[in-house]
């Protein structure tokens, strides 16, 4: 879009499912960068409405409720809570925070289906959808899983394929299985209103081809989808919970999830601009978060309906295709909208190496890391842009984020400021002493800085975040190896009026950090405003050595950023093992139950306490023992393969439980009389079952 066009920009971050706290996956792929780039923007007194909310429709939702026992409701006020609240805690800056189970958005998706249906947009389609006769509902979407015919993944659901991100209809899978109740679906005819998808196929080619600058994996995906043909799709579903159909003969249905999440960012901006209007806090206050107020300013419509505004989407890769090609279908079929100038998705974020899950746990929450790492949102903050996903997936480690901590964080930028802020009350009592002569080596420093906003400001603009904040750091850089060259504390000795103008300069370094780390990591930004007791610089103001006037006084010096320590990162390690284990105990295939016996069956059986007495190797053997055992009733030899579990001289004493009858056999050439009882892991290990205390010997067991 060209530049000189645009009055303002709507910038969305993909709406969460209120059906989990978001984790770290989420922030780097959607909330960081779109974050940065809001803030940016602000710096640079753009026009900016940032746009998010909770996804509270749709199937993540029913399911939720249902694994936990509670209903929709209760499942998305539980979340928004602790989404929102976690999101501000962060630092995340949206103008609003708002949710889609709300009364604005229940009837701007009403009116938006009601616009589309009027025009005669949709088809309406009798088509044979699956069923589930005992839990007596239809499976659209995520309540039926099956083989994604595109890739072959298991797990697809019926509206998508996570593993190739197709988008599926779920007639569409192999091995269709009900998340429900697990049985195969039967087949039954019901009425939906689908958009025809074919018919934009033109108009969304030359969309996205006019937009070649686009990231290569969501320019090609699109491509690919294209190529291969764009299908009808059902625009609304046989639920009971989410934005019900507004037509009279749609009783018991609601709109696609994916059809109303979208006109979410309409809502919410509507809903903004009318809170902005009124001047008036939402009265469920903690519901929301609405920040900047520009009263005169906000007319929800500039945002969406004008071809001076510049829209944005950040989302994660799962999501390119309804962002894409589904959502500007609708609002070209609607008419009167703006479509994204860009849709900057992120690739995924892996976690030590593993796929991050929600439902193996294996991720690391928000709200947790929080609560862990209290103070320390930069340092997630840095460690998630400076690996961002941004060109491909990518691994957090804890031991990196460790690493950047101690070795970028505290050790580039934290001990650059340290210094300057320690020598100018050292020598100057904290007052910025006046710059004297500028030598060749001062020039050197000040024209480097002068180069750097442009350059961060580029790698911004077109979605770079990792290579802005990289550049950041290099002002850091370059303030160190200043200080490193000049030396001040050996100069100030001799020449007080060199040191007076290195100082001079560092704080003007200093202060041009405060200013471009902002958007990165704004509460790091604060805590050297107040050092520095220095506001009211943005974006335009850097590059300067004019950021902090001589003879002002600074604050004391607090240190930006703290080493952390093995402990805490042992911590976090020890805690996704937990999960580790906790997922093989639930994963471990249980061997299948045999056939009902009768009592009878069960009696026939003697098994006693039996004590062993003797324990050798079987030669020849990797896995028997000959066992001697006292039963009470006699001494017997036994038989046993457990020599990879045991070792003889261990056992001697062990009590065990014995089947006494078992009709005597033998075994390399050894008489065995009777069974030891042994209980089996998935993994083949064996154990002894043995009476929970010292024990009679010859008890029966029953
Ligand atoms: N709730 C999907 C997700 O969380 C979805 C995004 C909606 S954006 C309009 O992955
Ligand atoms: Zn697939």
């Amino acid at each position: 879009m060209d530049n000189s066009k645009i009055k303002r920009y709507t910038v969305t971050a993909a709406l969460p499912y209120t059906n989990g706290p978001v984790h770290i996956g989420h922030l780097a792929g959607v909330y960081i960068p779109a974050d940065i780039y809001a803030r940016y923007l602000r710096s640079n007194k753009r026009d900016v409405k940032f746009i998010c909310g909770s996804d509270e429709n749709g199937v993540p939702i029913t399911l939720k409720a249902k694994r936990e026992g509670i209903t929709p409701q209760e499942v998305v006020d539980k979340y928004h809570k602790i989404i929102g609240d976690s999101f501000k805690e962060f630092g995340v800056s949206f103008d609003i925070y708002h949710r889609t189970s709300s009364q604005t958005h229940h009837q701007t998706a009403s009116d938006f289906f009601k616009t589309l249906y009027d025009k005669g947009v949709f088809t309406e389609e009798v088509t044979e959808q699956y069923y589930d006769p005992s839990a007596k509902q239809f499976l659209a979407d995520r309540y039926i899983t099956g083989t994604c015919p595109k890739c072959g993944n298991e797990n697809a659901y019926g509206d998508q394929c996570e593993n190739c991100g197709s988008t599926l209809n779920a007639t569409d899978l192999i091995n269709p299985k009900s998340t429900l109740s697990g049985d195969q679906p039967i087949l039954k005819e019901t009425k939906n209103w689908f958009l025809p998808l074919d018919q934009y196929e033109e108009r969304l080619r030359t969309y996205i081809e006019s937009h070649k600058e686009w990231r290569p994996n969501v320019y090609g995906q699109c491509q690919s989808w294209l190529n291969a043909g764009l299908q009808p799709r059902a625009m609304t579903r046989d639920l009971d919970w989410g934005v019900r159909v507004p037509l009279r003969d749609a009783e018991g249905k609601v709109l696609y999830v994916w059809f109303d999440a979208p006109i979410g960012y309409i809502s919410a901006t509507k809903e903004l601009c009318n809170y902005a209007k009124l001047d008036v806090w939402n009265p469920k206050a903690e519901e929301y978060y609405i920040n900047n107020f520009d009263s005169d300013k906000c007319g929800w419509e500039e945002y969406w309906k004008s071809d001076e505004t510049k829209l944005v989407h950040f989302i994660g890769k799962d999501n390119i295709v309804f962002h894409c090609i589904i959502f500007p279908a609708m609002l070209m079929a609607h008419g009167d909208y703006t479509l994204a100038d860009n849709v900057p998705a992120n690739e995924f974020l892996n976690l030590e190496g593993q796929k991050i899950s929600t439902s193996k746990n294996w991720a690391v929450w928000l709200n947790e890391y929080l609560r862990e790492f209290e103070g320390k949102q930069d340092v997630l903050r840095y460690v998630l842009t400076a690996t961002a996903p941004e060109t491909k997936d990518n691994d957090f480690t804890w031991k990196d984020f460790q690493a950047r901590n101690n070795n970028e964080l505290v050790a580039i930028l934290g001990n650059f400021v340290n210094r300057v802020m320690v020598l100018t009350h050292k020598y100057f009592n904290g007052s910025v002493p006046t710059c004297m002569e500028i030598t060749p080596v001062d020039q050197a420093v000040i024209d480097e800085l002068a180069s750097y906003p442009a350059k961060i400001s580029a790698s911004i603009e077109n979605y770079r975040f990792r290579e802005a904040l990289s550049e950041v750091m290099n002002v850091a850089r370059l303030g160190n190896k200043y200080l490193a060259e000049t030396e001040p504390w050996k100069l100030i000795k001799t020449d007080e009026d060199r040191v007076r103008t290195i100082l001079h300069l560092s704080l003007q370094i200093a202060a041009n950090i405060q200013v471009l780390i902002e958007p990165f990591l704004p509460f790091t930004a604060e805590k050297l405003m107040n050092m520095l007791k220095n506001g009211g610089n943005d974006w335009e103001d850097a590059g300067s050595v004019n950021l902090i006037k001589r003879g002002h006084d600074i604050g004391e010096a607090v240190l930006l950023f703290e080493k952390i320590e093995d402990a805490e990162i042992d911590f976090q390690i020890a805690k996704l093992n937990q999960s580790k284990s906790t997922n093989a105990a639930n994963n471990a295939v249980v061997t299948p139950a045999k056939e009902n016996i009768n009592f009878d069956d069960f009696s026939a059986l003697d098994i006693r306490v039996a004590t062993i007495t003797a324990a050798e190797k079987v030669e020849k053997t990797k896995k028997l023992l000959k066992l001697t055992v006292n039963t009470g009733l006699d001494e017997r030899t036994v038989v046993s393969g457990i020599a990879e579990y045991y070792k003889p001289e261990e056992i001697i004493g062990q009590q065990v439980s014995l089947l006494v009858n078992l009709a005597p056999r033998e075994i390399k050439g050894i008489l065995s009389q009777g069974m030891i009882l042994m209980a089996e892991n998935s993994e083949g290990k064996l154990t002894f079952v043995s009476p929970a205390e010292k024990f009679e010997v010859g008890s029966v067991i029953r």
